[in-house]
């Protein structure tokens, strides 16, 4: 099918990849995600991958959510990378690819958006992006470090509509997708060649500096559990600490955030 969006693969090809690159350009795909683990079998371990879609009927959030992704307006794009990390490690990857996409789309407005741990970028405590990083226990483990960015967008529907928010609803323009997925790759590609130089904590310190979520009085769902206490930083696991009411310390591994407002 010709390739009638603003998406140039093309020129993403040929500015950005390293020989053993694989790009996938899909007008339509139930979800770039579930894609590469669909390839993942009869994928050579030493090629990298790449899937861009221009729409997601199938989106994947968390736990089962739904990503929502309408035609020719977001980035629906998921990498394949062969960590050798051990799997306590691997929220580290949900850092980078936050922390990538943080620095990506903050070059596209004057007021930059903040990351939510683990997997939230927000702008005007909007979301305007997330990631969902998949594990696979294959011969080589893999991961699939899966991004959405809500680009050209003028209107949500209405479950997520005081949710969400576009680049092109913040910054009143039209951001061409190709210039931003530039950006984007060249960034993951830096921030995992840092955690492959186990530069970890530079990493953590990079994100914490494009989150304003420390220091605030924030409750974590975790289940049916809900803990209360202030963010204070990030271990090394890329775990989120907090002090409880107690004066504890915690260090979680996951949950949702909600940002206490007084
Ligand atoms: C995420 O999950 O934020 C992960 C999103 C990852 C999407 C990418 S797109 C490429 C790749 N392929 C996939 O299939 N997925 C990845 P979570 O933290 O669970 O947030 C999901 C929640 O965000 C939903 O329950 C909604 O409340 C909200 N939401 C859904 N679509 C949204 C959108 N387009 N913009 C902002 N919020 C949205």
């Amino acid at each position: 099918m010709p390739n009638s969006s603003d998406i140039d693969l093309a020129v993403l090809q040929n500015s950005l990849s390293p020989k053993n690159r694989k790009w996938h350009f899909l007008p339509e795909i139930d979800s770039t995600n579930a894609e590469i683990t669909r390839l993942l079998p009869s994928h050579p371990p030493e090629e990298e991958l790449i899937v861009i879609a221009d729409y997601q009927t199938g989106g994947k959030g968390r736990s089962g959510r739904v990503w929502h992704s309408a035609p020719g307006t977001g980035i629906y794009l998921s990498m394949l990378i062969r960590p050798n990390l051990s799997p306590e490690q691997l929220p580290i990857v949900t850092l980078i690819a936050g922390l990538a996409t943080a620095i990506a789309v903050n070059e596209f407005i004057s007021k930059p958006a903040q990351l939510k741990w683990p997997n939230d970028l927000l702008l005007n405590n909007k979301k305007i992006a997330g990631v969902l990083c998949e594990y696979h226990a294959t011969e080589v483990p893999a991961v699939v470090i899966g991004i959405g960015i809500n680009v050209n967008q003028i209107q949500f529907p209405d479950d997520i509509k005081n949710i969400a928010t576009s680049l092109k609803l913040e910054s009143g323009l039209e951001t061409d997708r190709t210039t931003l997925i530039k950006q984007l790759v060249t960034q993951l590609d830096f921030q995992y060649t840092e955690l492959k130089n186990n530069k970890v904590q530079t990493i953590i310190d990079n994100w914490t500096r494009h989150s304003d979520l420390f220091g605030k009085s924030i409750s974590i769902n975790k289940g049916d559990q809900s803990i209360i206490g202030k963010a204070i930083r990030l271990d090394p696991l890329g775990r989120l600490v907090i002090l409880n009411e107690s004066g504890k310390e915690i260090a979680l591994d996951s949950g949702e955030v909600r940002i206490q407002r007084k």
